[in-house]
């Protein structure tokens, strides 16, 4: 009946179900919760974890005592109903100091204080017990070109990342590491737009097998990009180390809709990919709630995260199991085992026996793959008459 349990990994972030409304335009439209409440909450729908940024939890101004308490207390919550925290990351971006970037501000004594709060967030990460670490860079870009520092913001960045790691080994985390693109908003123009620019940059790190990414549904879709195309490009580099699930219509200011809200035929071939790629990861639900709603509205909204999640992977599974969508598939693809030969590996025999093969090329493009069938059965089964 689609109720989900600990086992489908789903989580939420504080800031998630703790989102009170507030935009650029107007005041929140219902009361902050307390953090412990929203673990209980959490559990009792059925997800398995809540992540956070370390002032989700600590304000930014608290003592040292302070945090000590906050932190028991939630540390109770989990405790008491069975929640763990599998990802944890910095807020760099609420702050006024980050006004013009963190890790790649032109003020040195930014980047060094960026540094410092992530590895104090790092180490909040460690006692919850998060492994994955996620930087999302919300300033790290611009609104003009005039300060000619691109080139220095991609050095300033790269150094950041690599001394973190040091650290994160350094205290024997063992963290995984996660970029998170998104193309603009906050910023103009934030670095590391796509998840292919993310990709791209980690190989130039020191220890690039502890950083992947975490792409996200909207971020993707906000560029204008295909999510499953860039998910599945960061599953062919062993680099899907998170994910953000939610939805976004294309060419709006980041909605981080309920997912599958806008696009559900896109959120299929997602879950599709995603539970056929072997991916045991958290299923992440960075989205909230519409600014209409009150709190049952939150609670409505998460539910309906996980339940959609749930729908399409049993739509998957029945789609893996309908004889005529398989026979539509298997038509689609053509094997030749004379030719695997030829191309599978190089030798210079191969290659001239390749070079002097003859193709009827006309045939080749007259073959109808029977696209328009093998979609619409697909859209039938989704809209439920299959
Ligand atoms: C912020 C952003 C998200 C990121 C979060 C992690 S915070 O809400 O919009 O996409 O995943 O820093
Ligand atoms: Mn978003
Ligand atoms: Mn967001
Ligand atoms: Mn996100």
């Amino acid at each position: 009946d689609y109720t989900p349990t600990p086992a489908d990994k789903f989580t939420f972030g504080l800031w998630t179900v703790g989102n009170t409304g507030r935009d650029p335009f107007g005041e929140p439209t219902r009361p902050a919760m307390k953090a412990p409440y929203l673990v209980q909450k959490l559990a009792e729908l059925g997800a398995w974890g809540v992540n956070l940024h370390d002032n989700d939890l600590v304000p930014i101004s608290a003592s040292a005592s302070e945090r000590d308490s906050i932190v028991a207390e939630f540390k109770q919550a989990l405790s008491d109903h069975g929640l763990v925290v599998p990802m944890a990351t910095t807020n760099l971006f609420n702050d006024p100091a980050f006004k013009d970037g963190a890790f790649t501000s032109a003020d040195a004594r930014v980047r060094a204080y960026a540094l410092q709060k992530t590895m104090r967030s790092m180490d909040l990460g460690a006692e919850l017990g998060a492994a994955t670490y996620v930087f999302w860079g919300g300033r790290e870009g611009t609104e003009v070109d005039a300060g000619g520092k691109l080139l220095d913001c991609l050095g300033w960045f790269r150094d950041s990342l690599n001394f973190l790691a040091e650290y994160s080994e350094s205290q024997g985390y063992g963290y995984r590491f996660a970029l998170e693109p998104k193309p603009n908003e906050p910023r103009a123009d934030i670095f590391l737009p796509t998840v292919g620019s993310a990709l791209g940059f980690i190989a130039t790190l020191d220890k690039p097998e502890q950083f992947g990414v975490n792409p996200e549904f909207a971020h993707e879709t906000m560029a204008g990009l295909n999510f499953s195309h860039a998910v599945a490009q960061a599953i062919d580099a062993g680099k899907l180390f998170h994910i953000d699930l939610n939805d976004q219509k294309m060419g709006r200011f980041d909605q981080d809709l309920r997912f599958g809200a806008e696009n559900p035929k896109g959120a299929f071939f997602l879950v599709q990919l995603l539970e056929s790629s072997g991916y045991a990861g958290p299923r992440h639900f960075d989205a909230h709630a519409l600014r209409t709603e009150d709190e049952a509205g939150v609670w409505a909204f998460a539910r309906g995260c996980m339940r959609t999640y749930l729908i399409f992977k049993e739509k998957a599974q029945q789609f893996a199991q309908d004889s005529e969508i398989q026979a539509a598939l298997a038509a689609y693809r053509v094997e030749d085992a004379e030719l695997a030969q030829l191309t599978g590996t190089f030798s210079p025999q191969n290659a001239e026996a390749l070079k002097a093969r003859t193709f009827d090329r006309a045939a080749l493009g007259a073959r109808g793959p029977g696209l328009e069938q093998l979609d619409q059965l697909t859209m039938e089964l989704l809209l439920g008459i299959r």
